[in-house]
């Protein structure tokens, strides 16, 4: 007999899996936007523990901007999943009621939802991309289909800034308290970064908006932390024998979870710390930390590992060679940071190749591939800026960075082809077009990629040579070979 559908929490077969709470006893006081497996393993889940141990109408309306397919599975369950969490020693699951419902590519019922008085805060993850915010101009990007979109029909929007606006203008206009925007994305400063999008947006559509959003909106940082990989058939198999129900919503992770937020929640909050959140005046410090470190050293293993052939991280730990050049760049990134007090570097390296290296998670090298020109920055190219300006060694991070250029050929060693997955890979193809593998020419088409790299490094004659040299060993040697001959440099003979 096959297993019902999870629809009602008691019908898990063991209780403790169950949520300690009636979830259809809670109202919903968060609308997230991006409803995807990070935010289900991540916000829902502290969201969870919030309502177990302090209650509240905090519940949380999902909205999904394109996809239906979380829909799809979540709805019929009334919102409920398992969340499994597995690590070296096994997997443990958890069932989560704090999701109430997801919205699927409707973006007038997600407007009306974040129109509602009892929504007090907004969260989101979107990815690096979603937001529409040009990084330099920390402004709308016009270029953004969304953001080009809603300019031209801001009472209509369907995108992220022109959401946030409309709503924002809504409330105002019908005398409800605004609510508070949480962003939950991998971007330095991202609370103040999205302020200066919503509010650039707003100068566009409605210019006496702009500046009581500037004046009234909360707009708290904080630095997010869970490695999520997307779910797959074997999570659904797990999720069943475990909670005895069928579960097409069911997401993995791993049993590290980490959130520091800014505490400016001016309409008030869940008691997120009842997860483990931690509260801190601010959050830049942690935020640098993870991006610089965890990030940085992600994005260099997943250019260097997929084309070495490894599919997931956990293999990536497991090759010697690389997992040296991983330690190698974890040490380089740590000592581009200041000192934070409390938080031993090394150690926070030290659990990082811990939790690469978990053996239970499989995290493809491709997808935190993707998206390299929204990622770079502040992974590797800020962190590189700094280790300059220190007199400290540029080569961790021009490996890394040589090593995102070798991927962008599009081609394996092996000659095999794969699409990048990145929002500029139309114009990275035009850059490379005639360059050939002549290291240099593509060093230099990619430099000069408008807006992506700084100007000090651009113009910094050691930098360029360093990236150019790695780039140079990749193309000759394979990026087996490379990597063999990265980490000589390290162990010198004799
Ligand atoms: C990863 C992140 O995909 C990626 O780019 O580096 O998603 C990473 O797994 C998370 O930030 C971990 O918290």
């Amino acid at each position: 007999m096959s297993a019902p559908r999870l629809a009602r929490p008691d019908m898990v077969r063991e209780p403790a899996l169950r949520p300690a709470y009636d979830p259809a006893a809670h109202g919903v006081g968060i609308v997230h936007i991006g409803a995807g497996a990070f935010h289900r393993a991540h916000q829902a889940a502290y969201t969870d523990a919030a309502l177990a141990e302090a209650g509240g109408d905090w519940r949380i309306t999902g909205v999904s901007l394109r996809s239906r397919e979380v829909a799809e599975a979540l709805n019929p369950q009334n919102g409920l999943y398992t969340l499994l969490e597995r690590g070296a020693e096994g997997t443990q699951a958890r069932v989560i009621g704090a999701l109430a419902g997801i919205l699927a590519a409707d973006p007038a019922a997600t407007l009306e939802a974040m129109c509602d008085p009892a929504v007090k805060i907004v969260t989101i993850t979107v990815t690096e991309k979603g937001y529409g915010i040009d990084r330099a101009t920390r402004g709308p990007d016009r270029t953004h289909p969304a953001v080009a979109a809603d300019l031209a029909a801001p009472e209509a929007p369907a995108g992220v800034l022109g959401l946030l606006v409309a709503a924002l203008a809504r409330r105002r206009a019908a005398g409800i308290a605004p609510f508070t925007v949480l962003s939950c994305d991998n971007l330095p400063e991202n609370g103040a970064l999205l302020r200066d999008g919503v509010v650039g947006f707003a100068r566009l559509v409605a210019p006496e908006l702009a500046e009581w959003i500037a004046a009234e909106i909360a707009f708290p940082s904080s630095m997010v932390d869970r490695i999520t990989p997307a779910p797959t058939a074997q999570t659904l198999v797990d999720a069943e024998r475990l909670t005895g129900c069928t579960d097409l919503a069911a997401i993995e992770t791993e049993p590290f979870h980490q959130w520091v937020i800014e505490d400016r929640f001016p309409a008030g909050r869940p008691a997120w710390e009842a997860g483990g959140a931690l509260f801190v005046a601010d959050v830049t410090p942690y935020e640098r930390m993870k991006l610089t470190m965890l990030n940085g050293s992600h994005s260099m293993l997943a250019y260097a590992g997929f084309l070495a052939g490894h599919r997931y991280v956990r293999d990536v730990m497991a090759d010697a060679a690389l997992a040296g050049l991983v330690q190698r760049h974890l040490a380089a990134a740590a000592a581009v940071l200041p000192a934070l007090e409390g938080i031993d570097l090394r150690a926070y390296a030290e659990a990082l190749a811990t939790r690469f290296a978990n053996p239970a998670i499989a995290h493809e090298t491709y997808q935190i591939a993707m998206d390299g020109t929204e990622k770079l920055p502040q992974r590797l190219l800020n962190p590189a800026v700094c280790a300059e300006e220190a007199g400290l060694p540029l080569r961790p991070f021009a490996f890394a960075v040589a090593a995102w250029m070798r991927y962008c050929l599009g081609e394996c060693d092996a000659g095999e082809t794969y699409a990048l997955r990145d929002p500029r890979e139309a114009e990275i193809k035009a850059a490379l077009t005639d360059h050939g593998r002549d290291p240099g020419a593509i060093s230099l088409a990619l430099h000069g990629l408008p807006g992506l790299f700084p100007e000090a490094l651009k113009s910094s004659a050691s930098w360029r040579a360093e990236v150019e040299d790695a780039l140079s060993a990749m193309l000759a040697e394979g990026m087996k070979g490379a990597i063999g001959r990265e980490l000589a440099r390290l162990e010198p003979a004799g």
